[in-house]
């Protein structure tokens, strides 16, 4: 067996229909042999952080157990962008669906094509308060995710979205 790695995905998505946007995708993501669900966040609305003026957004957080190699696992996140018919115009803006790399084991990367873990992901309420949810043990660059979803400047804009 090839080894395992556990890596954190967050998705984001504010154009069509949000939420069964995230519910497929999640579907998608996990549907190849070497891609495993482990841990799946609650789903959160949150306001827009940076770009134009634009819709709110749903976004949640996933941690996969996979024996895909990062590059792999980009290129795999990205056909499922494409399938959710992610156009990449304004940088930024709108989306119906992205799916960003947070973490890929210990592994890390300033690659231009993938920097892992996440530049921004330490700063941003929308990826950090679902994934402390989702695992209230979980740590990034050596310090509790849930302290620094805590100190975000985002997360007074973010709200778990009722289930209906
Ligand atoms: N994604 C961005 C930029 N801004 N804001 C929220 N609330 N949620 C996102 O997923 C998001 C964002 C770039 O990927
Ligand atoms: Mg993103
Ligand atoms: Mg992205």
């Amino acid at each position: 067996m090839s080894e395992q790695v556990h890596s954190v995905l967050a998705l984001g998505s504010n154009l069509g229909e949000s939420r069964d946007t995230l519910v497929s995708a999640v579907e998608d993501l996990v549907e190849p042999d070497e891609v495993r669900l482990h841990a799946l966040s609650p789903v959160v609305r949150t306001r827009a952080v940076g770009g134009p003026e634009q819709p709110d957004y749903l976004n949640m957080v996933i941690e996969v157990e996979t024996s895909l190699g990062p590059f792999e696992l980009l290129a795999h996140c990205q056909g499922v962008e494409e399938k959710h018919r992610r156009r990449r115009t304004v940088r930024w803006g709108p989306r119906t669906l992205d799916v960003d790399i947070i973490t890929y084991g210990s592994w890390t990367s300033d690659d231009d094509v993938l920097t892992v873990p996440h530049p921004r992901a330490a700063s941003r309420a929308f990826v950090l308060q679902p994934w402390a949810w989702m695992d209230p043990r979980a740590r990034l660059a050596g310090r509790p995710v849930s302290e620094l979803a805590a100190r975000a400047p985002d997360l007074p804009g973010l709200t778990l979205l009722e289930e209906d």
